[in-house]
């Protein structure tokens, strides 16, 4: 009989008592600031603070933001507060907008990284006797090799597939039988849509898919294709990599491990927003090569400190609505992508792409599609408050993505259309 394995003390200890670790932990990694001298050191001390024994928990929404031109500006290693020496690993994301952002880790922020992703893997149920077919990619991107070393720290069996090469991934489904996947939602489709194809029959309970945004009309998608529980991660490489928050099996917010990394959700203004409401996220992180303070995401969730069912008393964070900078404003309306998502997969198949036609003075919307009811133009019309061109395309016509990150809205400015017979 499989042993059951459950959430650690972490992550079922009573609010005070974690705010008592978080107040110690939040303090060494000021002390570590300061000793390290860097930019975040000056501007602790430019606010009065000379040290870890200066700042109370209820102080950090006064203590200065770290962002991600932080880290452009000290490009490749400025923002490192140990020897270069004691790091062991770089790993980064080529950033949606073609920057690359670098981060480090010692063998303890390594360490650190596999027990968190070990966490998320039993918030999906998986233990020592787990299969864990794991397709993010492997390499400087932070989700292949995250869920790697958690699987192994678990003591699960980790099959390191990386992305692509589909028709081996669904060979090595039907071989080896794994009870967890783990990859994009993007590629979870391509993969269950694979699998259906070529009729095998497969084993899984459930899966980890983040690092994009989805919709929970994705997740109904998924679970169908794939017949197991749909569970979202959240993370990124500046605070570790994936494993900074994870859905169990409630499947009703992200538990954040936040015994480790301090979230806050604030306004536009840097003000805290009331539980419940969207808000950007801000993340410390106490790793050691690369400690940051109040680092601004620029993802926009909203938290609740309401106890989940499963017994973890962690603070649970919605799933990603979208980005402070990917808000798209078309004739003056406000929408976000996965907006668009949740919308498009009730009436087609999940395969579309949103080109945003800026051709003209006055750009237009174009959902495009392959199998769409007729519906769904005048859903997205009603629903987005703002009228929409479905094109329905061949089928096969809208790229799938597998490798790296699905890109669902591009832009076209000018010349040929970014997808044929558009
Ligand atoms: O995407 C880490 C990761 C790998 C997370 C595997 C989950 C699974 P980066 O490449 O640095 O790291 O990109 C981080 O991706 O700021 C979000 O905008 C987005 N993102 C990550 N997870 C989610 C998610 C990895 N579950 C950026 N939902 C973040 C929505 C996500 N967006």
């Amino acid at each position: 009989m499989a042993e059951s394995y459950g959430p650690g003390p972490a992550e079922t200890m009573s609010r005070d008592e974690r705010s008592a670790l978080q107040r110690t932990r939040l303090r060494e990694l000021v002390d570590r600031l300061v000793a390290a001298g860097g930019v975040q050191g000056e501007r602790l001390r430019s606010v009065g603070v000379t040290g870890g024994a200066d700042v109370a928990l209820a102080d950090l929404p006064k203590l200065p933001f770290t962002t991600k031109q932080d880290l452009w500006d000290s490009y490749p290693h400025g923002m490192l507060a140990v020897p270069m020496r004691d790091v062991v690993a770089v790993h980064g994301s080529s950033g949606s907008r073609g920057r690359p952002t670098l981060v480090a880790y010692t063998k303890g922020d390594l360490d650190l990284w596999a027990s968190m992703c070990a966490r998320s893997l039993v918030c999906a149920g998986a233990g020592p006797d787990s299969v864990v077919h794991n397709a993010y990619g492997y390499g400087l991107f932070t989700g292949g090799l995250g869920i790697h070393q958690g699987a192994i720290a678990l003591g699960a069996t980790v099959v390191p597939m990386s992305g692509g090469m589909t028709d081996r991934q669904v060979r090595l489904l039907a071989d080896l039988r794994p009870d967890i996947l783990t990859c994009t939602p993007s590629y979870a489709v391509r993969l269950g849509e694979a699998a259906r194809d070529a009729g095998i029959e497969l084993n899984l309970k459930a899966g980890l898919f983040g690092s994009e945004p989805w919709s929970e009309e994705l997740r109904t998608t998924i679970e169908g294709l794939l017949g197991l529980a749909a569970l979202d991660i959240y993370g990124l490489s500046e605070i570790i990599g994936p494993g900074v928050a994870t859905e169990c099996l409630e499947r009703d917010g992200l538990h954040v491990n936040e015994d480790h990394f301090l979230v806050e959700a604030l306004d536009p203004d840097g003000m805290p927003v009331p539980d419940g409401t969207p808000g950007e996220l801000v993340f410390t992180t106490p790793r050691e090569a690369m400690p940051l303070l109040r680092y601004r995401t620029g993802d926009i969730a909203s938290l609740s400190a309401e106890p989940c069912p499963c017994g973890r008393t962690l603070v649970r964070m919605s799933k990603v609505l979208g980005r402070r900078d990917d808000m798209l404003v078309i004739r003056g309306v406000n929408v976000y992508p996965r907006e668009i998502e949740a919308v498009v997969l009730r009436y087609a198949s999940p395969h579309y792409q949103v080109v945003i036609d800026r051709r003209a003075a006055m750009p237009r919307l174009i959902v495009a599609c392959e199998e769409a009811d007729a519906g769904l133009e005048p859903a997205l019309s009603g629903e987005l408050g703002l009228s929409c061109d479905v094109r329905v395309l061949p089928a096969g016509t809208i790229p799938r993505v597998e490798i790296g990150k699905a890109v669902r809205v591009v832009t076209w400015d000018s010349g040929d259309p970014p997808l044929p017979d558009l």
